[in-house]
């Protein structure tokens, strides 16, 4: 364990920036506390500086004339029991930016210096509070935007990762064992190689398991994608409206007037879903509208989900039918075809499957509801695809492929020969990318470039 003691007393507001009640500023360092301490006065009449740990006092903060900047509670944690390890005064202060402002710069004069980003998980990592995992599950639970997301870097925060990396710790450790002891123990050579192998195909079980949604992982981690794709008048606008609960997209009964994609995010569902409106297919030599039409079609490609959206109040020209079938084939296990302005009587006739169909009118807004239900079953749908033990970012998931690799090369190897120090060799090989995998090796290169990832406060 590395204790930060020389380390500079570093501050940073710890909550966004803008207008709300409270603020919170965090200072950590071996002079936290005196820092604090020359800044304050106490409404009890004592000093910070005398106080016993993890109290929380009522004061003020002064400015170089003693006169006041901000009426404060003080949360006073001495070191080691704190998030970074060191020595912390938490401010809570009214969140005006000018107050912030003067209460960090005041702690700036006193010799504290702003933190940068990450700074604050940094030093809980170097302090052994969280391992390199746990740091990455923190930001992971400050960015999720799904419930499942959270709910897993939650997991990670505690540690189910990390639990999980040292349990596999431990499995090569006890193969590395068996492979230095069968130098000594000429006749158990046999067993012992059996053991290892065991060993080592329940890892690679373990590992493909853990990879298989992870390319389907960014929605668990960012939300999901639905497109509104469609002819041109089918009502995508007044849909994607309806859809938001806000008139964010123009709509108008001129054929073209989306002419570029728009997007808007929500939660709903207990998740971040992006709704995209899109420019209406048909054909046009119109070079704008050819851009906007392109545009449609790479949505629909990256979509998680697509509406596609044909108005059920005219008959569908033929060309119109081939490009839906397409799209439909392309992108089968993801579309829900919306018959909209089902209000007027029904001219289309029924192309795709009837459980496929969702009848919906923007001007009744009941049948909407219809179509949000079917929504919500498809995304938890999409999300339940994507669910895996962990979840990994890509510094992770590069470790944990070259792990498999490795392993994989083991195996192989095991199955030419039972040359033992070579099986040592790959087996101590395959330990530091663990260790790395975890922070334990990590480069000081690389750990910056983890911690970058963060904002400034954490
Ligand atoms: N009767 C009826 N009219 C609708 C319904 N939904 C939309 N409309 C009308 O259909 C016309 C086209 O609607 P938009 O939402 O602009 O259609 P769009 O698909 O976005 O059209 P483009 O942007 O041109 O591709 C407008 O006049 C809407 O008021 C509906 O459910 N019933
Ligand atoms: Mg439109």
């Amino acid at each position: 364990m590395i204790y930060c003691q020389d380390e500079e007393t570093i501050i940073a507001q710890c909550t966004p920036q803008g207008k709300g009640a409270i603020a919170l500023i965090r200072l950590s360092g071996p002079q936290a506390i005196e820092c604090a301490a020359q800044m304050s006065k106490l409404a009890n009449g004592k000093s910070l500086n005398e106080l016993p740990t993890h109290t929380i006092h009522f004061g003020w903060v002064l400015d170089a004339q003693g006169s006041i900047i901000d009426q404060v509670m003080f949360l006073l944690m001495h070191a080691p029991r704190t998030f970074t390890g060191q020595q912390v005064v938490e401010i809570t202060c009214h969140n005006n930016q000018f107050l912030v402002e003067a209460i960090i710069e005041k702690a700036i004069q006193l010799g504290a210096r702003l933190a940068k980003e990450g700074e604050f998980a940094k030093r809980a990592y170097l302090n052994g509070k969280i391992d390199l995992v746990q740091a990455e599950a923190i930001n992971e639970l400050i960015h999720a935007c799904t419930q499942q997301a959270l709910k897993q870097s939650l997991a990670q925060v505690e540690g189910s990762f990390s639990a999980w990396i040292e349990r596999i710790q431990k499995e090569l450790f006890k193969c590395l064992a068996f492979s230095d002891a069968s130098f000594e123990f000429i006749d158990e050579e046999m067993e012992f190689g059996s053991l290892i192998e065991q060993s080592i195909a329940t890892i690679l079980n373990e590992l493909v398991v853990i990879k298989k949604s992870y390319s389907q992982q960014q929605r668990i981690r960012e939300g999901v994608r639905i497109a509104l794709i469609g002819a041109v008048n089918a009502g995508k606008s007044s849909l994607f409206n309806a859809l938001l609960g806000k008139n964010r997209s123009i709509v108008a009964d001129i054929a073209g007037t989306t002419r570029d994609t728009v997007e808007a995010g929500v939660y709903r569902y207990g998740n971040y879903c992006t709704f995209v409106d899109t420019a209406g297919l048909r054909n046009t030599n119109d070079s704008i509208e050819q851009e906007g039409i392109k545009r449609s079609l790479q949505e629909a490609a990256q979509a998680d989900c697509i509406l596609l959206v044909i108005d059920q109040s005219r008959s569908m020209l033929h060309e119109e039918q081939r490009v839906y079938a397409d799209i439909i084939e392309q992108n089968r296990s993801k579309i829900i075809v919306v018959y909209n302005k089902s209000d007027l009587p029904r001219i289309t006739n029924q192309l795709f499957d009837s459980e496929n169909i969702v009848y919906v009118s923007t001007i009744k807004p009941g049948l909407v509801q219809l179509l949000e239900q079917r929504l919500e079953s498809k995304i938890s749908q999409l999300l339940k695809q994507a669910e895996s033990p962990f979840l990994l970012n890509k510094r992770q998931w590069h470790l944990l492929l070259a792990l498999e690799q490795r392993l994989n090369e083991l195996k192989e190897i095991m199955q030419r020969t039972m040359a033992y120090e070579i099986i040592s060799y790959h087996l101590k090989d395959a330990l530091e990318h663990l260790a790395e995998l975890s922070g334990q090796t990590i480069s000081e290169k690389g750990m910056d470039a983890v911690f970058r990832e963060f904002c400034v406060g954490k």
